[in-house]
């Protein structure tokens, strides 16, 4: 019997008993990475209908709350202070910026509100300012999430006290390729900021970035991270690299766009329950390739003319897309 056809014999009785499998071989993931490209997403969409309305799709809005003069030296990133980017650098945001721009957010339809932080780890001070934001924003009946570097227990644990919905840390790629595009680091940090989250009983949001040079290898070994954790990430970001001028990446030859969508229907596939968010670099997708990595299983995308610090597509250009594709905006999952 052929590795494949085993394989789903195995994940057909798994599935069919509702476990979610976190023992995923590289040999198996690659085989995925393999299959004949419609087979692939033929998988990943028969998959994904199983688990998620098909014509659904969750949104979320994203704010940088602290901008630039990072310390950490990732290679993609317009924000390390190590960079020459021409980013302007602004100091944590006062709570009333931050609750207008929720406030737009919200009437634009979305869900979700993402605050971002340019640092390597809050300090306990830090934090307290960042938790005020979190019921502010809660307040106004949204989904919270923050991304803000790496984080001890206890920092967990008062996230979760302020009643945080989500936490943004990712793996970025696989292990073998990550020092060669951050140092200042350690993979195993990682690993233990998702597990400080999980253990706090935080929704993870935890994925990587494709089109850093890394190989089919490393795609694979970065999902077989993501799906071997002790649980699957709630939510799991496909991001595009963004070419950002003055960052050591800027210039390096795109991901395959085919690559790129069997990476996201793989991600389907490992990790059935979990949303798979179509990330940064859409600006430089057309609407045809994104369209595919809907049917191949992403089902989340970040809405708003602005990322972090770089462009998205605008508000107007997604809702055509939404309405050419017959799919709609995710109502809120659950009252805060
Ligand atoms: N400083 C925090 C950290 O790194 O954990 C939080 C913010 S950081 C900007 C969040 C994530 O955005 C990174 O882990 C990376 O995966 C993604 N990201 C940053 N710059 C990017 C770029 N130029 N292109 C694609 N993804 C990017
Ligand atoms: C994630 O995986 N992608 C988002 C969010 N998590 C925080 C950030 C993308 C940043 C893209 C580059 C920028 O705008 O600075
Ligand atoms: Fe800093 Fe996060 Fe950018 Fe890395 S990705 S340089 S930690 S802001």
């Amino acid at each position: 019997m052929s590795l494949l056809r085993k394989n789903s014999t195995e994940e057909q009785l798994k599935a069919k008993s509702g476990i979610l499998r976190t023992d995923w071989d590289i040999d198996e993931i690659e085989a995925l990475f393999n299959l004949p490209f419609i087979d692939l997403v033929f998988k990943a969409q028969s998959i994904h209908r199983q688990n998620f309305d098909p014509n659904s799709v969750q949104i979320s809005t994203l704010l940088s709350i602290k901008t630039g003069a990072c310390p950490e030296d990732c290679s993609y990133c317009s924000q390390s202070a190590g960079n020459d980017t021409s980013l302007e650098r602004e100091k944590l945001l006062a709570l009333d910026k931050v609750i207008v721009a929720a406030k737009e957010a919200k009437d634009s339809g979305v869900t979700r509100f993402c605050m971002g932080a340019a640092w390597r780890n809050p300090t306990d001070k830090s934090l307290d300012n960042v938790i005020e934001m979190i019921e502010g924003v809660k307040e106004l009946g949204l989904e919270t999430c923050v991304t803000l570097g790496m984080l001890d227990g206890q920092q967990a644990q008062r996230l979760k006290k302020a009643g945080l919905n989500y936490y943004n840390h990712n793996l970025d790629t696989s292990p073998e390729f990550y020092g060669t595009v951050i140092t200042t680091r350690t993979y195993q940090d990682r690993l233990d900021t998702i597990q400080h989250v999980q253990d706090a009983g935080i929704n993870v949001c935890a994925g990587g970035i494709l089109g850093m040079g890394e190989t089919r290898h490393d795609r694979a070994r970065l999902l077989q991270e993501l799906a071997n954790l002790s649980q699957h990430p709630d939510s799991v970001p496909i991001n595009d690299l963004v070419q950002v001028q003055g960052t050591p990446l800027d210039g390096i030859d795109r991901l395959d766009s085919f690559e790129f969508i069997r990476t996201i229907a793989v991600a389907r596939i490992l990790m059935p329950k979990s949303y798979v968010r179509l990330s940064a670099g859409r600006v430089e997708m057309n609407d045809e390739m994104q369209s595919l990595c809907f049917l191949s299983g992403a089902n989340s995308i970040f809405y708003g003319e602005r990322l972090l610090t770089t462009d998205n597509p605008i508000e107007n250009h997604d809702d055509v897309l939404i309405a050419k594709l017959g799919m709609e905006k995710e109502k809120p999952a659950f009252a805060n």
